[in-house]
């Protein structure tokens, strides 16, 4: 042990208190920072204030639209303009729920089903209708010829579609993704061998290389992210950000105070589809630890959103905790209304769905008029192409540039999900009605002859949530008809 004499520890006492001092004076100066008016009220009141005081006025201000009158911007777009103002004009944001006019989109929940009752009573409706509808038994899709894509016989070379499977893991997450690659290899990719691509923020250790190795003879790309690609931009105010995951975290709202959490929301949102080892691949399928698949797949699910001309395929749609999003539907209803970004708009997309305000009106409320209804991404097959859009692009963009990826708590289910039901027509967006699925709490189990080990219709492991499933929504607005494709 070094003996120290009586000066040395007293310089060191000096030397330690020295640094305590230049600290704490360093965290007053951080902590003493103005933080912005709106966002202090945001504080003092508590979550419903945010989105309650959003300055919609950008949306008051602009003209009226009235009959074939062209309000046109953008000499560019006149003609797409006269057009779409002669098809969406005066009553139709009443009739048809939206409005799509240059710097003057709107969008309404009408109850297209006409629909009576309580919330109590809503919810029963569409219990019973999910339950009756899931206890029927369907096989494979029936809008493609399933006989051109099914798994090579043994031995025989394979022409695969542009896919890959896709995971986003931490080293120490070698145990659970393991087994998820497992269960999937079983039902489905063993029979095809679609190379996996596992995406870290840091290096994967060898041994979970090596650990992941054994559940598949699949090629698989371990990926590191760049940081610029996962961190937290420099222009998020930590401040601001540390008060606003502490009004979350009061609040009860999962994750609110991980860091990490936030940035992972932000890079499945914008940026997973823009890493340089994704960029060679088409589509994707998005697999995570603890999960089931209890249908055998026989057939190539990328070749059918190809062969089908679908963006994305879906198990389970929900509605999401208000409290973390109530900013993004008017922030993207800002963005809309800007220049000439109307155009981006499908007139065939799934606004009702976004909109719908019956079984669960409080959420609306909190987000101004957002349903929450989003597609379970944790399980998402997709084209690449729609995310990479000129569309979704410059929307995400926006999103990003607001910062409410970590001063709320946007997930990246809630955004995709918006993406998708502004941007894709809604024919484009594929419900796998065939494939059982579970992520702990919610589970989506058909009656089909491939599925296996789980409750057919069942929709959560708890009661009280049975209020979360938004796929009568999905199944009410936006199917035009259901036994066409099952
Ligand atoms: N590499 C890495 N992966 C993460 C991180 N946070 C979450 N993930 C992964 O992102 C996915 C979603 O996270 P999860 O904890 O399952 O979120 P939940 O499903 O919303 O509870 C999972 O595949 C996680 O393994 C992180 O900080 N680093
Ligand atoms: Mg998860």
């Amino acid at each position: 042990m070094i003996q120290l004499g009586n000066r040395k520890i007293r310089r060191l006492l000096i030397i330690g208190i020295g640094i305590f001092i230049l600290f704490t004076t360093l965290l007053y100066i951080v902590a003493a920072k103005p933080i912005d008016k709106s966002y202090t009220e945001h504080l003092e009141n508590g979550y419903r204030v945010f989105s309650e005081n959003f300055d919609f006025s950008y949306l008051k201000n602009m003209p009226p639209v009235s009959g074939d009158e062209p309000s046109t911007i953008d000499e560019k777009n006149a003609d797409t303009t006269k057009s779409l103002s002669s098809k969406f004009n005066g009553d139709f944001l009443n009739e048809k729920g939206f409005k799509i006019l240059p710097q003057n989109v709107d969008f309404k929940y009408i109850n297209p089903k006409n629909k009576q009752g309580d919330k109590e009573e809503i919810l029963k409706q569409h219990s019973e209708s999910y339950e009756k509808i899931l206890k029927t038994e369907v096989r494979e899709p029936k809008d493609f010829d399933i006989e051109s894509i099914r798994p090579p016989a043994e031995g025989v070379a394979y022409e695969h579609a542009n896919a890959t499977i896709v995971a986003l893991v931490r080293n120490h997450e070698f145990g659970p993704i393991g087994n998820t690659i497992k269960k999937l290899e079983k039902q489905f990719n063993s029979k095809f061998k679609y190379p996996y691509t596992l995406i870290n923020d840091v290096p994967f250790t060898d041994k979970f290389k090596e650990r992941i190795r054994r559940f598949t003879d699949a090629p698989i790309e371990f990926v590191t992210i760049p940081s610029n690609l996962w961190d937290k931009p420099e222009s998020i105010d930590i401040v601001k950000e540390a008060k606003a995951m502490s009004v979350m975290t009061a609040n009860n709202v999962a994750y609110a105070a991980m860091g990490s959490y936030h940035n992972m929301c932000r890079f499945y949102s914008g940026n997973l589809f823009n890493l340089p080892e994704m960029q060679k691949y088409k589509f994707y399928w998005r697999i995570e630890p603890h999960v089931e698949f209890y249908s055998n797949i026989n057939y190539d699910v990328f070749k059918y959103l190809e062969g089908t001309k679908k963006v994305y395929g879906f198990t389970i749609s929900l509605y999401d905790i208000a409290e973390t999003i109530q900013t993004l539907w008017p922030e993207t209803l800002k963005f809309l209304n800007m220049g000439d970004n109307y155009k981006y708009i499908n007139p065939n997309g799934s606004f009702q769905w976004l909109l719908n305000n019956l079984q669960n009106p409080q959420n609306n409320n909190k987000t101004g008029g957002f349903s929450t209804c989003h597609f379970w991404t944790n399980f998402e097959i997709v084209d690449m192409d729609f995310l990479r859009s000129e569309a979704y692009t410059k929307w995400f963009k926006h999103l990003d540039s607001t910062g409410n990826f970590y001063y709320e708590r946007w997930g990246d289910a809630p955004v995709r999900s918006m993406g998708l039901g502004l941007f894709a027509d809604k024919n484009q967006v594929h419900w796998f009605r065939d494939i059982g699925y579970f992520h702990d709490p919610y589970f989506h189990c058909p009656s089909t002859p491939f599925t296996a080990g789980c409750e057919i219709g069942k929709f959560s492991k708890w009661p009280h949530l049975e209020d979360q499933n938004c796929m009568m929504s999905w199944i009410d607005y936006s199917i035009d008809n259901l036994d066409a494709i099952y």
